[in-house]
């Protein structure tokens, strides 16, 4: 099952939260942030065992003050204009993340708007990636209940009209 909110990821009360975060996993700004500040100096200090993160995987730490159990860190590709596999790279991070939830029996996870901040992924073309990815993993695993978190009104409605289409 997919969903549609508008509104911030650290609220979702679910198994995870996926954080667009960068390869350092040591925190940052925009939605990394905001996570690690929700969740307090504990998630740090789990992230910096980890080791960092190559772009396109995840690795999953707990939520720790957060109300979700779990954060699954992604590293999404930076956008350097479509021709260094940013598209691969993006979906990679959504298959990850989804397979990483699914190996932890977690069910219930929401995702940002991976790269289409700081890192400049274009918008709708980073929905239609996200949405089509999606799909097809929960074509295999149709427990799974998958919440797109839109922060912005620019991506929530994007999102709410490829949503609405099955584009
Ligand atoms: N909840 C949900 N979505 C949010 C929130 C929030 N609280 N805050 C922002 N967004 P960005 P990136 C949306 O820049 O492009 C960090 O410094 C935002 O509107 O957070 O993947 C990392 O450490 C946008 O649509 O992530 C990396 O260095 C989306 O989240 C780098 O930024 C992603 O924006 C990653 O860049």
């Amino acid at each position: 099952m997919i969903s549609l909110t508008r509104g911030n990821i650290v609220d979702f009360a679910g198994d995870a939260i996926v954080n667009a975060a960068n390869n350092s996993l040591l925190g940052g700004g925009g939605v990394d942030g905001t996570i690690h500040r929700a969740a307090g100096p504990e998630l740090l200090a789990e992230c910096r065992t980890l080791g960092g993160c190559p772009t396109g995987q995840a690795r999953l730490t707990q939520g720790y003050s957060l109300p979700a159990r779990y954060v699954i860190h992604t590293a999404g590709p930076v956008w350097e204009g479509g021709n260094h596999g940013e598209e691969e790279l993006l979906a990679s991070c959504y298959r990850e993340s989804l397979a990483l939830a699914e190996r932890q029996g977690l069910r219930s996870i929401a995702f940002p708007n991976i790269s289409t901040g700081v890192y400049g992924f274009p918008k709708a073309a980073a929905a239609r990636i996200a949405i089509r990815t999606v799909r097809e993993f929960l074509e295999l695993h149709p427990e799974m209940e998958v919440s797109f978190l839109c922060f912005d009104a620019e991506n929530y409605a994007i999102y709410r009209n490829l949503l609405a289409r099955r584009l």
